[in-house]
């Protein structure tokens, strides 16, 4: 257990020890940066895959692509890893680079302020007050689950689960189950726990556009080359990064003749699972393919068509001690309730939290009323950069290809400002501006704002996840930190250690 910390300095805070907050410290530590530390809330680093432990719960991205270009893994199982797995290969990066050592664990943010008169940033943690000159957010876009305020869920008589929070010691076996939501969360979740429940209900309010997946177990003597060549690993990736990036942004961005083809694909992957025409329509999507998470599934369509299982898609109305009520009167009985509903994403609770000059709000940034660079730094916020931040999602490949390109551009960051004497920088309000014009012209045309409605939008119906480009067109503008696009000051004085 670790030792509280009360009112320390250091020189870098990063806030949360999953995917991104890892990264962030093995390239400190490379770049010789040893003066910062990982504050995570509980007792174990892995962020969302630790805390995803739902039955069937893999990443819908090829293995090959998810682990960072500097660690690559040549002994994944399947071809889409599975939890365990990639929470395996992530506890195992902290340890081999020596990141371990830097984490305060039982540590959460509960609020952090920019200072202007010190020039740092004051983080007030569950565990006591710390001050940092530069702030790393690496809070991840879906951490916080989001239950939806249905009418007398809280006299519900039986188990509540979100995805996000699962209870493994809880058993279904036998039991009447509810699954609500059919997204990326609810598709694996289904059919894993069909087999084993009394009675499945699914409540859907939205079908998902489903696609045939490519999960295979990977044998022994592939694993062994790559593990032996590997620059044939290199070569997969690269292929894999590319073929995605040719197919799925241009579908996603700009041609609607691809997106077309694979709307086609996935309704013949329909017609084939689904005999059933009443079953079939209601699983039809009537939007765009790509408006929300593409789902990748070999079950889930088989699933719903046992005899188990129900496809409720008539509206929920309320909940009663004994189960679901829908708006045509029925009451679905049921002993848990598994609410698969996603995460606060444009309402992040910690963006609430994160308060720069003037008593700005990170939370203003994801409302759109003020403006992101690249996703990583913001006008109002002095010494912050944001990993994973606005628009810097991808839902067609690896999320760490972006983490990666944003770790660049910090660590660039961090050489200059290494040479300067207590450097306050903050990006300039023109150039954020200017950047998020860009995003919101190049939205327009995406297949995300094509009418639907998904977590990749805010309460004002901009796009705030997703990057509508190529992913290689990020990389490019965040190879190298440009000091115009900031306004720098130096000379304040030193509150909070130096590098
Ligand atoms: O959440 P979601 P998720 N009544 O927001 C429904 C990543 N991920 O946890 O579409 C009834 O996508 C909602 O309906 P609708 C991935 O990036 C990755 O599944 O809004 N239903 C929807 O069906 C993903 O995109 C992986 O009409 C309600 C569902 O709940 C993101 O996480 C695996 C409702 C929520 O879907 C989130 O996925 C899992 C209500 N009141 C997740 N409120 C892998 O790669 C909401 N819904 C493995």
């Amino acid at each position: 257990m670790t030792e509280p910390r009360v009112s320390e300095e250091i020189p870098i805070a990063i806030v949360g020890g999953g995917f991104s907050g890892v990264g962030a410290a093995i390239r400190l530590l490379a770049a010789g940066h040893t003066q910062f530390v990982v504050l995570e809330r509980a007792e174990e680093l892995g962020g969302t895959w630790r805390e995803n432990v739902y039955p069937g719960c893999r990443c819908d991205v090829p293995s090959r692509l998810y682990s960072y270009s500097f660690a690559p893994e040549p002994g994944w199982r399947d071809t889409y890893a599975a939890q365990e797995e990639i929470w395996d290969y992530l506890r195992d990066l902290a340890g081999r680079f020596g990141v371990l050592a830097h984490v305060q664990f039982g540590h959460q943010v509960l609020q952090a302020t920019w200072d202007d008169s010190t020039g740092s940033w004051t983080l007030t943690t569950n565990r006591g007050v710390l001050r940092c000159r530069y702030l790393i957010s690496a809070i991840g876009a879906l951490a916080e689950p989001s239950l939806p305020p249905i009418p007398g869920a809280d006299r519900f008589g039986g188990t509540v689960m979100h995805s996000a929070r699962w209870d493994r010691s809880h058993r279904l076996e036998g039991e009447r189950v509810a699954v609500i939501g059919t997204g990326a969360s609810a598709v694996q979740i289904v059919p894993s726990i069909q087999p084993e429940v009394e009675r499945l209900t699914v409540f859907q309010r939205t079908p998902g556009w489903v696609l045939p997946h490519r999960l295979r177990p990977v044998p022994d003597w592939e694993r062994r080359l790559l593990g032996r060549v590997p620059p044939l690993l290199r070569v997969l990736r690269t292929l894999l990064y590319w073929q995605r990036e040719l197919v799925a942004v241009p579908a996603f961005t700009k041609y609607d003749g691809i997106r077309a083809a694979l709307e086609r694909q996935s309704l013949r992957h329909l017609a084939r699972q689904v005999k059933d025409a009443e079953l079939r329509t209601k699983l039809t999507p009537d939007y765009q393919l790509g408006c929300k998470r593409v789902l990748p599934s070999n079950d889930f369509y088989p699933a719903l068509t046992k005899d188990n299982v129900e496809l409720v898609t008539d509206r929920i109305i309320r909940i009663d001690p004994e189960g679901i009520v829908t708006a045509d009167g029925r009451l679905h009985p049921v002993d848990t309730i598994i609410f698969a509903t996603g995460f606060h994403v444009s309402d992040h609770p910690m963006a609430e939290r994160i308060v720069g000059r003037d008593s700005h709000r990170l939370a203003e940034v994801l409302r759109g009323a003020l403006p992101s660079y690249l996703g990583i730094t913001f006008p109002e916020f002095p010494n912050f950069f944001m990993l994973s931040g606005p628009n810097t999602g991808t839902g067609h490949t690896s999320q760490l290809f972006m983490v990666e390109c944003q770790l660049t551009y910090v660590l660039d960051a961090f050489g200059l400002l290494w040479e300067l004497e207590n450097p306050v920088i903050e990006v300039l309000e023109d150039v954020a501006q200017a950047h998020a014009d860009e995003i919101e012209r190049r939205s327009r045309r995406t297949v995300w704002m094509s009418g639907c409605r998904s977590w990749y939008q805010n309460a004002q119906g901009q796009n705030i996840a997703m990057w509508p480009d190529y992913t290689f067109t990020y990389r490019r503008r965040t190879r190298r930190f440009d000091p115009s696009d900031y306004r720098i000051e130096e000379g304040r004085p030193v509150s909070a250690g130096s590098p």
